[in-house]
């Protein structure tokens, strides 16, 4: 990272977040960032690289946040940033198709299992939305069923007690949602087989797909109970939906392959976002071909937009996998992240502070209470005083952790041994100096 010149000034993000406030809606361009769940003013970023970012009151902070998952390689990859210098040079948008967006479709379709035919776009909401008509289209059905906490982008008839910012800020059923245009929505708990079977018993003839995030990470880290995704793959077979895996922060996090890999268990359509476009505004959709033919040009769904296989953010998402295939770092990346929430629980427990750290993979959750956390409801069973006096503590001693409890951390290949150990320091003395 760039030496802090003298002369530059350290601004106070009290101000800057003042300033922005007057031109951007609540100071920021999405809810969950703007500190209200924690208090205070969000931290404003100057500069960033591997595992650190460099705010604008001149400290380093370590990163846990990494682009809500998307910078799995670290901030600033030399590899990223070389082959983005590069493209750049070449121009930045043509609405026409390049070779770079086949290699990347070749790429995704050849990690991820399911995936026989992909299409790119600007976000992971709109790859969702994507997959949602796709699977409308091929079914003729309507109803889509989704999971209490799971977060599946900004969508109108997925704002359904939604998780992530909605959960944070208390709006998980979004003002300016027409009712009929979320009539189609049902909702189960999380880790519900038996719920969801009821859903299917009533509407099963109706539901054109089951959406779910196979490893939560909108309501804070929830993995899927044993039998979960498996008895979801068998409604859906038993009923004639199809299964959207939301693998928007899993993709390429947990496994080259995504959970599906881990778990075996195959969807019809996945979607895609985050560490595809390497810290770039990418997201895609795919399943088998004879799913995906619905989707204009060949068929009658119709999927637009004017940046999607940007060049650039396609080069960002092409480097990126190729990075992982080389280094496939997930156990490497397991390992730290195991030490560290050991680490994490092990200072709880020695000042009797009640903590549930729910981990998969290099994504962990520090949940304040005692219950096990399973579901939306276990989840927001925790004490949120708690997490904001261990927010601002860790925040204070150079730690940045995502700004809400229902949100995942996550590690990038960057975080090292003394990134752990400044970490667990602020932690014992966040948990040591606190009144919780
Ligand atoms: N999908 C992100 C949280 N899981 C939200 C990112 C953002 O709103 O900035």
């Amino acid at each position: 990272m760039k030496k802090k010149n003298k002369k530059e000034a350290t601004q106070n993000h009290a101000m800057l977040f003042k300033e922005a406030s007057r031109y951007l809606v609540g100071g920021v361009n999405s809810p969950v960032r703007s500190f209200r769940s924690v208090g205070g003013d969000p931290v404003f970023v100057k500069q960033a690289k591997g595992s650190k970012i460099q705010v604008e009151d001149g400290r380093t902070l370590i990163d846990y946040c990494m682009s809500w998952g998307a910078l799995i390689l670290g901030h600033a990859h030399p590899e990223v940033v070389k082959a983005l210098e590069r493209a750049i040079r070449n121009g930045t948008s043509y609405g026409m198709p390049t070779r770079l967006e086949t290699e990347l479709a070749r790429l995704i379709a050849g990690a991820i299992p399911s995936v026989e035919q992909v299409r790119l776009t600007s976000s992971g909401t709109e790859a969702v939305m994507g997959a949602v008509r796709v699977a409308r289209a091929h079914t003729g059905r309507d109803k889509v069923l989704k999971f209490e906490g799971c977060y599946h982008g900004s969508a109108d008839y997925l704002l359904v007690k939604a998780g992530s910012g909605a959960t944070t800020l208390g709006i998980p059923d979004s003002l300016g949602v027409p009712a009929d245009f979320s009539k189609h929505t049902l909702v189960a708990p999380y880790n519900d087989l038996a719920g969801t079977r009821a859903v299917f018993h009533k509407y099963g003839q109706e539901i054109a797909a089951v959406i779910v995030e196979p490893v939560a990470g909108n309501m804070g880290v929830v993995p899927p109970e044993p039998g979960f995704l498996e008895g979801l793959r068998k409604l859906c077979d038993e009923h004639g939906a199809l299964l959207i895996f939301d693998e928007v922060i899993t993709g390429f996090r947990l496994r080259y392959g995504g959970v599906q890999d881990l778990f075996g268990i195959r969807p019809d359509l996945t979607c895609l976002g985050k560490i595809i476009g390497g810290g770039m505004p990418l997201g895609a959709f795919g399943g088998r071909r004879e799913v995906m033919k619905v989707l204009a040009p060949l068929g009658g769904a119709y999927q637009a937009g004017t940046l999607s296989g940007n060049p650039i953010a396609v080069t960002a998402g092409i480097i990126t996998l190729k990075c992982l295939a080389r280094s496939r770092p997930y156990r490497k990346l397991a390992g730290v992240t195991k030490k560290l929430c050991e680490g994490i629980q092990k200072a709880a427990n020695a000042e009797g502070v009640k903590v549930r750290i729910n981990t998969v993979g290099s994504m962990f959750t520090v949940f304040f209470t005692g219950l096990k956390v399973r579901d939306y409801k276990t989840a927001s069973s925790q004490d949120s005083a708690a997490f904001r006096k261990f927010y601002h503590a860790l925040l204070q001693t150079g730690v940045y952790f995502a700004p809400s409890p229902y949100e995942a951390n996550f590690l990038s290949v960057a975080h090292g041994e003394k990134d752990l150990h400044r970490t667990l320091q602020a932690v014992r003395r966040a948990i040591q100096t606190r009144e919780m």
